[in-house]
């Protein structure tokens, strides 16, 4: 697929953008005019918070323009609309996107500059919108960029959290999180829509009326209201829409009575209990009340998205509803598990409150639906309990208990045949529900555990009698039995009854895609196996992608110029099959000393950035050694500190001599959150804290090595750090991350990568070529074989793994021996858990690659040469590129210039 843009199908003579684009004067017009106007401060001088709130919102007014354009274009088109439900949008800052997006970069940084201002100053005011925790939220938003840039009518829907994901502090103890109040100021970028509301319910029940029908009653309403984001494209009028959802009480909630009674607290407790919902993103879920609070927030999304969507086709059709037209007018993706409710709610809406029939609703509902998958980590495949579901949403409960007598009528149709373990078998794997016992007409088809127990003390005890006793004596021998034989003899508790939404989004959805070709195969071979053996057509790969606008043309301007001027234009940004054109000058040492120089100059805002966040001061000489992503055991920063330490202690074996001409010298930076209860996450934190307070104050290391971990990593830090990186880590144990969009975003910028060959790595590296890729470890196929010979206890680890851990051991970082963390790598005794993710196995072929990057960056024409190949391989990592391949295979929607 061709990453170009598209030729619109119904395109308009002439457009008038970009010639009504502003000058730098009406802009500090419109500027003062919002400093003057606006509520949110007083009046007086223009200080650099009113400077980004009134740049803001004179930004807003171009973009509420081209939006109202937009949406009545789709209005009056009645185009089909793609909708993008994500629990996660990691947006970041908007300001820099926008104006770079609508081309006003020059005349915004101009009138900024007439107002006494800097545009960079004034940008860096703006808080980042972390609504969302990592990758897969980060996607959701580049997807949202492509789909305006190349005119998707297509929308996101999503959560307004009042507070985004936490900040984190490092502090001596580890990290630590604060609240991130990103709303504090407010959002110049919102658009509240108390005109866009719909009730969503929980809790009540079930009832059936004289003609059959269900009708869910009673129970607790909240009301969802939209705040709409606008969403420009570049260099195009097109500007589509963000929704979020927040919640409150219905507009009658307030006890009055009670409050006048005095019972002030119990006067608000509708009103709080609604507001909660949309406080903050994934709150912890440990207690019942936590898993009640998740589950009220997907269901809010997937409930009022669907009414949102529901309603807009009613209207776009007029007095002349056709149900049958609603999958020709509406794609739903589903970006992971989390609006999994998509599928009974749209079931409950169109058989409850529109009257369809089963089968009418569930043919619209898969026509309609489609899920991507983005871990095969087995503990990130959601379950919910079916006891907690059914009493929040009892009709969604009836309708997913029907889906799945509906799935297992299909099992045993593929699978009856068979014998009855194999049967046994697939329902067990594949139904959607778990641990719940076969609807009664299936009862038949196989042996219940509890009955071949039965069976089997049964024939034991006939057995045993005829040998010894009358049967009236085992009985009396039985009576006599100890507490203990009786406890033992009880059967075990039931396990619990759960939902397994992924198995639900499978089932009701039309195509199921992983999100790197690696990962798709992982999908296919083995998470959903079962089912892509029953319907193989609905299995898809989708390899992820970035946009190439944020991620290279505004967060890196230096190299970006280069690049238009050595390939002739700035088509590179819309077309990045341009950056090959880069190829042929790759030794060019004109090209490559620009190359360096602009690298260099992104360096030097980091070392301005480190100072100020950790007090260090680093040189910007040393190559600049990355790992920024989620802080997780499979991701393995771990191993990456380990090498490190290894380089440390090879360090101080050395004299100073040998030290100069041994090691080439670095800054490694780490960057990530740990989720609040991810222990070990955290204690992978606080070592890499640790190890850098020792190695950062040896007099003897100097600038050889630096450790840096970068407090609360979020979109606005990776603008600057991905810039400047030099080599990128990207270390997962093989099979594990499904795609990594970092990696993609790092080879953009020109920076060399260290990996496994996992998720998009394996792509990465085909692209940029092999001898552009610093390859180490255990191949996917071999993670399971090594993983039972460490567990027959036949792993040898190399000696030098043991080194390493021994000297961290000795207590060379701050006292501490760290049992629980080096612990995890050993056997499966004390603290061991049997090192799960391989970190020994892979950690001699790590430091012996880490060896090769040295030698290669001693050789600078040579290192300039793989960073610019890693420019041009990435080409295909363009969310463009993405974004045309969902609307061709899965969405079926066409562009729409406005
Ligand atoms: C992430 C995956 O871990 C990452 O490999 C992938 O690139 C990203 O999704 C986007 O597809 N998953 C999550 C998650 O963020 O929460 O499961």
């Amino acid at each position: 697929v061709s990453a170009n843009h598209p030729t619109a199908v119904q395109e308009e003579s002439s457009t008038n953008w970009p010639a009504l684009a502003p000058d730098a004067s009406s802009i500090a017009s419109s500027i003062k005019y919002h400093a003057e106007f606006s509520p949110s401060f007083s009046p007086g001088q223009l200080d650099l918070p009113k400077a980004f709130l009134a740049t803001s919102q004179s930004v807003r007014d171009a973009l509420i323009s081209n939006w109202n354009a937009t949406y009545e274009r789709y209005d009056s088109l009645d185009v089909k609309q793609a909708y993008y439900l994500s629990m996660e949008f990691l947006q970041g800052r908007a300001l820099l996107n926008a104006i770079g997006n609508l081309e006003l970069t020059g005349a915004y940084a101009e009138a900024l500059t007439k107002l006494g201002h800097n545009l960079e100053n004034v940008a860096s005011q703006e808080p980042d919108a972390a609504l969302g925790n990592g990758g897969l939220g980060r996607l959701a938003s580049c997807f949202l960029d492509s789909m305006a840039t190349l005119d998707y009518p297509a929308w996101g829907y999503g959560l307004r959290y009042k507070y985004g994901l936490f900040k984190q502090l490092i502090t001596k103890d580890g990290q630590e999180e604060v609240a991130e109040n990103w709303l504090e100021m407010g959002s110049p970028w919102e658009i509240v829509r108390n005109d866009v509301s719909y009730p969503v319910k929980f809790y009540g029940k079930v009832v059936c009326d004289a003609d059959g029908k269900r009708h869910w009653i009673g129970g607790e309403d909240v009301t969802a209201v939209a705040h709409d984001v606008p969403i420009p494209g570049y260099k195009t009028k097109t500007t589509n829409n963000l929704r979020l959802w927040s919640t409150k009480a219905p507009a009658n909630d307030f006890d009055l009575s009670a409050f006048n009674a005095g019972e002030h607290m119990q006067a608000y407790e509708a009103l709080a209990n609604a507001e909660k919902i949309c406080y903050v993103l994934y709150p912890g879920d440990d207690t019942e009340e936590g898993k009640v609070l998740r589950l009220k927030q997907q269901y809010t999304l997937c409930s009022a998205s669907l009414q949102d969507i529901i309603a807009r086709f009613e209207r776009r059709s007029g007095s002349n509803i056709n149900w049958g037209q609603f999958a020709e007018k509406v794609a739903v993706q589903m970006n992971d598990t989390h609006p999994t409710l998509c599928i009974p709610e749209l079931m409950r809406i169109l058989m409850d409150l529109k009257g369809l029939s089963w089968n009418a609703a569930w043919t619209i509902t898969k026509r309609t639906v489609a899920y991507t998958n983005h871990t095969v980590l087995p503990e990130a495949l959601e379950k919910w309990s079916l006891d907690l579901m059914q009493k929040l949403l009892p009709r969604h409960v009836e309708i997913i208990e029907t889906i799945d007598e509906q799935l297992i009528n299909e099992i045993v149709s593929e699978y009856g045949k068979e014998d009855t373990e194999m049967l046994e078998k697939k329902l067990k794997e594949m139904r959607v529900l778990e641990n719940v016992d076969l609807p009664e007409q299936f009862a038949h088809l196989i042996v219940k555990p509890r009955e071949i127990s039965v069976a089997i003390s049964l024939q034991e005890r006939e057995e045993s009698s005829e040998e010894s006793e009358s049967a009236e004596e085992k009985d009396e021998s039985e009576d006599e039995s100890t507490e203990e034989e009786k406890v033992m003899a009880e059967p075990p508790p039931k396990p619990p009854k759960m939902v397994r939404m992924a198995n639900l989004c499978v089932v009701g959805g039309h195509a199921v895609n992983g999100v790197a070709e690696i990962h798709s195969e992982i999908v296919k071979d083995e998470v959903f196996n079962s089912f892509y053996k029953l319907w193989p057509k609905k299995f898809q790969n989708k390899t992820n992608g970035v946009t190439p606008r944020r991620w290279i043309r505004f967060c890196n301007p230096a190299l970006s110029k280069i690049i238009t001027e050595w390939t002739g234009s700035e088509d590179w940004v819309l077309n990045t099959e341009r950056l090959g054109e880069l190829r042929k000058f790759a030794d060019n040492k004109g090209l490559q000393n620009q190359w360096r120089s602009a690298k260099r100059e992104n360096k030097m805002k980091v070392v301005s950035f480190l100072k100020e966040k950790t007090g260090y001061t680093v040189s910007p000489d040393a190559l600049f050694d990355i790992q920024v992503k989620r802080i997780h055991e499979y991701k393995r920063q771990l191993l990456n500190i380990l090498g490190i330490v290894y380089r440390y202690k090879k360090m101080k074996e050395s004299s100073a001599e040998e030290r100069k001409n041994m090691y080439v010298p670095r800054v490694c930076i780490f960057g990530g959150k740990a989720f609040a209860t991810y222990v070990q996450a955290k204690r992978i934190v606080k070592f890499i804290t640790d190890v850098g307070i020792t190695v950062n104050h040896d007099p003897e290391i100097g600038d050889l090595l630096k450790v840096i971990f970068v407090p609360d990593y979020n979109v606005s830090v990776a603008e600057l750090l991905i810039p400047a990186s030099e080599l990128s880590q990207h270390i997962s144990t093989a099979g594990m991350e499904a795609s990594g969009t970092s990696n993609m975003k790092f080879a953009m910028n020109g920076c060399v990568q260290i990996g496994t060959l996992d998720g998009a790595n394996v792509e990465i590296r085909e692209e940029v070529g092999e001898e552009n890729f610093f390859l180490f470890g255990a191949r996917a196929d071999e993670i399971a074989g090594l993983r039972k010979e460490r567990a027959e206890g036949k792993f040898i680890a190399d000696p030098r793994f043991e080194e390493v851990k021994e000297f961290v051991r000795s207590g060379v970082f701050g006292g501490n021996s760290y049992d629980e963390l080096l612990g995890s790598l050993e056997g499966n005794e004390g603290y061991g858990r049997g090192d799960y993710f391989l970190v020994g196995k892979d950690f001699p072929s790590y430091i012996e690659c880490q060896d090769e990057v040295d030698k290669s960056y001693r050789d600078q024409q040579r290192w300039t040469r793989m960073s610019i190949m890693n420019t041009v391989g990435s080409y295909k990592f363009s969310s463009d590129r993405t974004i045309h391949e969902y609307a061709r295979d899965i969405w079926n929607i066409q562009p729409v210039r406005v």
